[in-house]
């Protein structure tokens, strides 16, 4: 039990909190294991294997994401390119019965947990407020306000913890979202009550079109976590071993009842913000250009055929998984979708405020009306 008449708090100690120096790496641009890590344990080959796997029909999705907004089968979508490590790496470190807070730009993520791409993408072609059952899936809805699902994932971990069960809650965010008062509280209230989450703050060096130096003066985004008493890391996000293996560390820690965890990882957002927005006329080609090199994808696949365990005709196969996947994405996404526009107006509170039912009954005298209309002119 704490009291006011206690010593006051000295750093000692802190020192556990601190992440490394430089991002954690386990594999190197060409795809060379390096820097072995009592701390981090590497992933086994067949891990390895599958995390290429979910990251090569991750970015098949996620192209073809992309095509259907421009044939208008999508209304809008914040492209992961690039990010793939950081997406697959999140969901393979924690359980089906483990809770995920994604952000809009998590799709493929959930993708990779195993939920329908078209349920998927029902938010962003703009069907309907989430197109998966959260409660089935332990995902919660994607959203769109910067880091309020960070509230909400400390609290979820923190409830479960409570009721005696060992979920850890994972809440993906980005980096110009640690700048948003929801982050911090979400940060000190998890540590404060020792609540299983793990804060996984993927920087992809932008804010739409603000970089992460006008974003904030922090050495690295990892430090965030120290001053709330938080076990912070930071990770190279472009390196699949690593990121899975600095992810399972901490997702062990919350579930051991250790408390929270915030990984950075370094990553890079190869496309635009979304396909509404124009990256050229804030940052320099040349930049994009460095960051290929430096491909989750290209990294990982070149240890796997180094390992032994990807040659050609598995990487052929696993080709055609891909293809297959987004074939069927496109057909199924090539379907009007049936969507009743009254449908809009539940869950949207548990009881309906005055506004909202004005707005429902002003809606549903304008479907009748046309209803009306389309009839007479038939
Ligand atoms: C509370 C709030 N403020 C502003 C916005 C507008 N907005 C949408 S995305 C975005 C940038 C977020 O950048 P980051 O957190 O780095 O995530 P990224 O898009 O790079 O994944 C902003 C400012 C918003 N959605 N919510
Ligand atoms: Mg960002």
């Amino acid at each position: 039990m704490t009291t006011a008449h206690e010593a006051p708090p000295t750093t000692v100690g802190a020192a556990r909190l601190l992440p490394s120096d430089v991002p954690v790496r386990l594999l190197d641009e060409s795809g060379t294991r390096v820097g072995d890590d009592d701390r981090y344990p590497a992933p086994g080959d067949a891990d390895l294997l599958e995390m290429y796997r979910r990251m090569l029909v991750g970015r098949r999705f996620d192209v073809q994401a992309t095509a259907l907004t421009k044939q208008g089968r999508l209304a809008v979508y914040p492209s992961a390119r690039g990010q793939e490590a950081c997406q697959v790496g999140g969901v393979m470190a924690v359980r089906d019965s483990d809770w995920v807070f994604p952000t809009y730009r998590e799709s493929m993520a959930l993708v990779s947990r195993g939920l329908d791409p078209v349920e998927v993408l029902t938010l962003l072609r703009g069907d309907w407020h989430c197109g998966y059952d959260p409660a089935a899936t332990r995902t919660a809805p994607q959203c769109t306000p910067l880091a309020t699902q960070t509230v909400h994932a400390a609290g979820v971990a923190h409830g479960e913890a409570l009721q005696g069960r060992d979920t850890v809650a994972l809440a993906y965010i980005g980096d110009g979202a640690t700048s948003e008062g929801d982050f911090h509280e979400a940060v000190n209230f998890a540590a404060v009550f020792k609540a299983p989450v793990v804060f996984l703050v993927q920087n992809n060096r932008y804010a739409i079109s603000v970089p992460l130096a006008k974003q904030s003066a922090a050495p690295s985004l990892a430090y965030k976590g120290v001053g709330y008493g938080v076990r912070s890391e930071q990770v190279d996000g472009n390196d699949p071993v690593a990121m899975l293996a600095v992810l399972r560390a901490a997702v062990e820690h919350a579930r051991s009842g250790q408390g929270p965890v915030l990984v950075e990882a370094h990553t890079y957002r190869m496309d635009a913000h979304t396909n509404a927005d124009d990256p050229s006329r804030y940052r320099d080609p040349a930049e994009v250009e460095a960051w290929v090199s430096r491909d989750p994808l290209t990294r990982l696949e070149a240890y796997l055929r180094r390992a032994g365990v990807l040659d050609d005709e598995v990487a052929a196969r696993l080709s055609e998984e891909a293809e297959a996947f987004a074939a069927d994405l496109r057909s199924r996404m090539n379907a009007d979708p049936v969507v009743d526009p009254m449908s809009l107006f539940e869950h949207v509170y548990a009881t309906p405020t005055p506004q909202l039912l004005e707005q429902r009954e002003q809606v549903r005298a304008e479907l009748e009306a046309e209803a009306e209309q389309n009839e007479g002119d038939s």
